[in-house]
């Protein structure tokens, strides 16, 4: 593939008005008649080609304003069609191609799930249907007609308003059309159709009392999983109403949840395709983990309604403008629905594990890309959560009512239009009349910024200054880097814990508790103190950097047992449980008592402390993960030493905490019925981390883990429970792995729980198994799902035996990717990127990794999606 540059945009010379799709569904053989409205753009010289994109597309009839072309009026390339010399003005090009959906392995244009028609356009997949101008740019107003056998496909579906359905006499098939009024670009189209069960609820919308059809489409027998996701739904719209303004517009809503989907799920407009995990839910097979999810990725699509579909992107470097933002409505959704703290922490924790590592490794790329040689590589951490992040400190910047002011110009001046990021931010500049230049530059600069703080107390002027420097590594492509806009919330707490005021600051621009940074370096003087205050920097983590204050343990234990904002402290535990993880990963035995019974002491006050929602206490008492632990050493990372210490703190603090985590266990036992809400499963999570230290101390055969998963109603605990007893190899593990099989071998979306707990347990063992479990019923190698159950888990979530020494846990992740990418690239590509941070590695390790990456690389055959990881990955 070639590279594609952002300096290189230019509109197409012909604009679409109208496409009339007629699509004769058939598994091997579907026929597509796109029926399209072209126009000359201003400025286009008559007779300049029209140059159209297709690919694996069979051609069998072409015509132009309803007479056939000859073969000399057009050509056909490899993955184009061009119209040499299309006519003055106007024309209608009526295009038919042929596909085989059976055959379509990637997922990507039309393909079959468990025999249901369905498609997925973004980015690049309208052109496995048409040849089209196949780019978010041109936007055009669709019908669509589709025609399958009655017995076959009885539910019809696609894009806008239902217009027509009936019967073709005479036959045993049947057609629907639907028409979508808003125009919209090709990667937002959608078609489903099979043999579904509909659960359907209405909605009326508050802001002009229209009621809106609402339905969800799932497998027959699955009705009963819909009622959390129609509720997520209805909640969002509601939403999305209040907080933002936004109404729904079309007469009705649907959702598909289909069992192959490569990525969660796709706002088509009108119509939704969801990966089903995301849809999917009763107390008996989701975790309160996967109710999140479908609330949040629910909220995600609606959402895009508006940004996304009402407001698309230009081009695919802009691919933040719809993500960043729709992430970041979606946090401020579940933060509103369940707890703001616990939220941040939790959305702060995925960005610090995922984009974190990318920014930092050789797969770093500014949210907004210059350049791509495969997009479908960067729906990545760095476009959607940096993105959010982004957004998130704009408002921080402009403030509540600034930001909203943003927005609200942002969608009436750009409704119907494919925007820009400079677009995006001239808004915020003009409802605010504000300078954002500099800050623009976070949209261009890739890397995480590091912020060196060092703080000066001067007892006779009762002042402080902080003085703090910003950096940033260089990235791939980008050397040197220009200083960051970066917003620093902060309080200045006094010794009785409350934040203190001041009489005068200076260095930096304050606003409010907000010192915005803009230079290399700023000295802030604060004046008029009573006493020297502990600082506390980066509230809320108001901006993506990393910090490196000079605080030494004591004032991270001030600020764990005091700060008035709940996010630092968790940081602090944080930072003081990184730091001798830290230590003893680098030298086994060097951990001293004392730190950790610190620690433990606090994480054990933490526990009781009846004035945190158990949720955060849950959160506050969970240890940095093992891949955080080598993300922060940065260098020369030995897993088996990280896991070897993060286990010896976890054992101590166990040890410390005995008697009230087990007084703790029994009081948070759950009496009432099964309620997924946040309350209940803030509860649950707390009890389940509390089990967890207990695990370590309970010995081998652990009868209270074991019990707990026999007694388990729901599968928060059930799932817990079985992982404990897996990792720890418990003598429980068989009888828990048997139950569980037993009770949900016929549900594969549970069975992939089963797959990655095997996958992700730490033993030498666990490769073999995996192997032997590629050849159990429930997996297969079609199904994205359950190659992320085993061997993704695997490959991102099992530290030591993904980085074995002997590099075999390497060679298994690379040949499964070269012999996946035959079917489905973009799984694949996504796979090999688990290697992304293997320049941190010892260099025993590193050496290994090296070498299965290589091999990947100078494979032939690759698709460009693995190509393109695997260079990037070397360079
Ligand atoms: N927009 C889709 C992602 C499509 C990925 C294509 N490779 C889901 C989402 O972000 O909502
Ligand atoms: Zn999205």
């Amino acid at each position: 593939a070639q590279t594609v540059r952002l300096e290189d945009y230019r509109p197409t010379a012909y604009a679409i008005g109208t496409v009339d799709l007629d699509i004769r569904l058939a598994p091997k053989a579907t026929r597509v008649n796109a029926k399209i409205a072209f126009s000359p753009r201003e400025g286009t010289a008559p007779g300049t080609a029209l140059e159209l994109a297709g690919d694996e597309l069979k051609l069998v009839g072409l015509t132009l304003n309803g007479a056939p072309l000859s073969p000399e009026d057009y050509e056909v390339g490899e993955d184009t069609l061009t119209i040499k010399t299309p006519p003055e003005g106007p024309f209608v090009l009526e295009i038919v191609t042929e596909i085989d959906p059976d055959a379509n392995s990637k997922l990507m244009g039309l393909y079959r799930s468990s025999g249901t028609y369905c498609t997925q356009c973004e980015a690049e997949g309208f052109r496995r249907i048409t040849y089209f101008y196949d780019r978010p740019d041109v936007l055009a107003v669709y019908t669509t007609r589709i025609e399958a056998r009655k017995s076959d496909a009885p539910i019809l579906l696609a894009n806008g308003n239902p217009v027509e359905a009936g019967d073709i006499e005479g036959t045993d098939r049947h057609y629907a059309v639907w028409h979508d009024p808003f125009p919209k670009p090709s990667y937002l189209f959608a078609m489903v159709a099979g043999d579904l069960a509909c659960v359907s609820d209405t909605y009326r919308t508050l802001l002009s009392g229209r009621e809106v059809e609402l339905r969800i489409y799932v497998e027959h027998g699955n009705e009963t999983r819909c009622d959390y996701a129609m509720d997520a739904l209805k909640r969002s719209m509601r939403w999305d109403e209040e907080v933002f303004g936004r109404e729904y517009d079309l007469d009705i809503f649907m959702i598909v949840a289909v069992s192959d989907f490569n990525m969660g799920a796709m706002e088509n407009k009108g119509l939704n395709v969801f990966n089903d995990k995301y849809v999917l839910a009763n107390p008996e097979t989701a975790t309160d983990q996967d109710y999140a999810g479908i609330e949040g990725v629910i909220a995600h699509e609606y959402f895009h309604n508006w940004t996304g579909d009402r407001i698309t992107c230009r081009d695919w470097f802009q691919l933040c403008l719809k993500e960043g933002l729709t992430v970041f409505r979606d946090q401020e959704f579940s933060s509103d629905m369940r707890s703001r703290a616990v939220k941040r922490i939790a959305d702060v924790r995925l960005l610090q594990s995922h984009q974190f590592p990318e920014d930092g490794g050789p797969l770093a790329h500014p949210v907004r890309p210059t350049l791509y040689r495969q997009i479908n590589n960067f729906y990545t951490a760095t476009v959607y959560e940096k993105g959010a992040e982004i957004v998130r400190m704009l408002k921080t910047l402009l403030g509540v009512e600034g930001f909203r002011a943003g927005m609200d110009l942002y969608f009436d001046r750009h409704d119907g239009e494919a925007a820009t990021i400079e677009d995006f931010i001239k808004c915020f500049e003009d409802a605010n009349e504000a300078d954002l230049s500099q800050f623009a530059r976070w949209y261009a600069q890739a890397g995480t910024p590091a912020l060196k703080v060092a703080e000066h107390w001067d007892e006779a002027s009762k002042s402080l200054r902080i003085d703090i420097e910003q950096s940033c590594q260089p990235t791939p492509g980008q050397t040197t880097k220009l200083p960051f806009t970066i917003p620093v919330r902060f309080g200045l707490i006094g010794p009785n814990g409350a934040d203190m005021e001041w009489t005068s600051a200076s260095g930096a621009e304050l606003r409010d508790d907000v010192i915005i940074l803009t230079d290399p370096r700023h000295s802030i003087t604060f004046e008029g103190l009573s006493s020297r205050p502990v600082t506390s920097l980066l509230r809320g983590f108001s901006a993506p950097v990393r910090l490196a204050d000079d605080k030494d343990r004591d004032a991270l234990v001030f600020l764990a047992r005091h700060d008035s904002d709940p996010f630092n402290r968790w940081h602090a535990v944080q930072s003081l449980a990184m730091q001798l993880l830290k230590r003893g990963a680098r030298t086994p035995g060097a951990l001293a008592t004392d730190e950790i019974q610190e620690l433990a002491s606090l994480i054990g006050e933490a526990a009781g402390d009846g004035n945190f929602e158990p949720a955060l206490r849950a959160q506050l008492l969970q240890l940095p993960a093992e891949s955080d632990i080598a993300r922060e050493l940065g260098t020369d990372v030995d897993p088996d030493a990280i896991a070897a210490a993060r286990k010896a703190v976890q054992v101590a603090i166990a040890g410390h905490c005995a008697e009230s985590f087990a007084i703790l266990y029994e009081a948070l036992a759950d009496t009432g019925p099964y309620s997924p809400d946040a309350e209940a499963a803030g509860r649950r999570a707390l009890r389940l981390t509390v089990l967890e230290y207990l695990a370590w101390i309970d010995g081998e055969a652990s009868v209270r883990t074991l019990g707990h998963y026999r007694t388990a109603n729901n599968m928060s605990d059930r799932l817990t429970a079985l992982r404990l007893l897996v990792h720890r190899a418990d003598a429980g593990a068989q009888e828990a792995l048997d139950d569980f099989e037993a009770r949900f071998a016929k549900d594969a979306l549970v069975m992939d729980k089963w797959l990655t707990v095997q996958a992700t347990a730490p033993f030498p063992e666990t490769l073999a198994r995996i192997r032997t479990l590629t050849a159990h019923p429930t997996f297969s190698y079609a199904n994205p799902n359950r190659i992320r159950a085993l061997i993704g888990a695997f490959a991102a979530g099992n530290q030591t035996q993904f980085n074995r020494p002997d590099g075999a846990g390497f060679d298994f992740v690379a040949d499964t990717v070269l012999s996946l990418d035959k079917r489905n690239p973009q799984v694949a590509a996504r796979l090999l990127s688990a290697f992304r941070s293997w320049r941190a590695l010892e260099p025993g390790r590193r050496a290994l990794a090296e070498a299965a990456l290589r091999r990947v690389a100078e494979a032939g055959g690759l698709s460009s999606d693995v190509q393109d990881i695997a260079t990037r990955s070397l360079q």
